[in-house]
């Protein structure tokens, strides 16, 4: 059975990382059977150091959109056959665009925002012992704000990066107006890539029940709320 190696469950979505709650939703479209494995330390066994990976019977493949080609592919996975060429010339050029430009987004209201950080904080670390749990998480937390202001979204001022994951959000509204999935009745592979991104923003339940403004802000947009609600009841009934 194929092995998802992820960082596991966490502010009451499948995973902290929109990453691996993309391969785990394809797979639950695509009903290939596989388990979970979670924790941080696979980032070591990961082939390029970061998370999700799978093991399929010994075969490694790392990185989401490898693994989404990888099962596409030998699993004979039909999710996107009615797709014409140009609709997934679209859903390539969308994913990239979330993947790259709106996860740092996601990114930055988790890492450094001050209000979320003690959440994430807690929820990331929490079950480190002591004294470790004491300075990894300002150590991991610098490396993070110098890995946001080397790609560069890390250079503006909170508000521009509110207004920029805001231009993504107003943007998948507008795509999916009022259709039940972004290429009509039927979900395809997209929905999982923009479900995976949304749910980290509109899904997530912080302690307290604290919401930061990314989350607020997602939430003005009742068509994407109900999305990532379709998803759920369809995919996620354990929830
Ligand atoms: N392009 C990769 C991105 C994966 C990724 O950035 N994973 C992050 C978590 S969201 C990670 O493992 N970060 C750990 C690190 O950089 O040390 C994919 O699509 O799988």
């Amino acid at each position: 059975m194929i092995t998802l190696y992820g960082f596991g469950k966490c502010f009451n979505v499948m995973d902290a990382s929109p990453f691996v709650v993309k391969v785990d939703l394809f797979m639950r479209m695509a009903n290939i059977p596989f388990q979970v494995k979670s924790g941080a330390k696979y980032l070591k066994t990961s082939p390029k150091g970061k998370l999700p990976f799978i093991d399929d019977g010994g075969k490694v493949v790392a990185d989401s959109e490898a693994i989404v080609s990888y099962l596409t592919k030998h699993y004979q996975v039909t999710l996107d056959t009615e797709l014409t060429s140009e609709q997934k010339a679209q859903a390539y050029l969308i994913t990239k665009s979330l993947d790259e430009g709106l996860y740092w987004c996601l990114v930055y209201s988790r890492w450094v925002l001050d209000d979320s950080w003690p959440f994430a904080k807690k929820a990331f670390f929490g079950k480190l012992p002591a004294p470790l749990r004491w300075f990894i998480p300002s150590i991991i937390r610098r490396k993070v704000k110098n890995n946001l202001h080397g790609q560069g979204v890390g250079r503006h001022s909170p508000d521009e990066i509110l207004a920029m994951a805001d231009k993504s959000l107003t943007s998948l509204s507008t795509l999916l107006a009022d259709k039940d999935f972004f290429f009509g009745e039927q979900h395809t592979s997209f929905d999982a890539v923009v479900y995976s991104h949304l749910c980290e923003f509109i899904s997530v339940r912080f302690d307290c029940g604290f919401e930061n403004v990314f989350t607020k802000q997602a939430k003005n947009y009742q068509n994407l709320v109900q999305f990532c609600q379709r998803i759920e009841d369809k995919f996620y009934q354990e929830k």
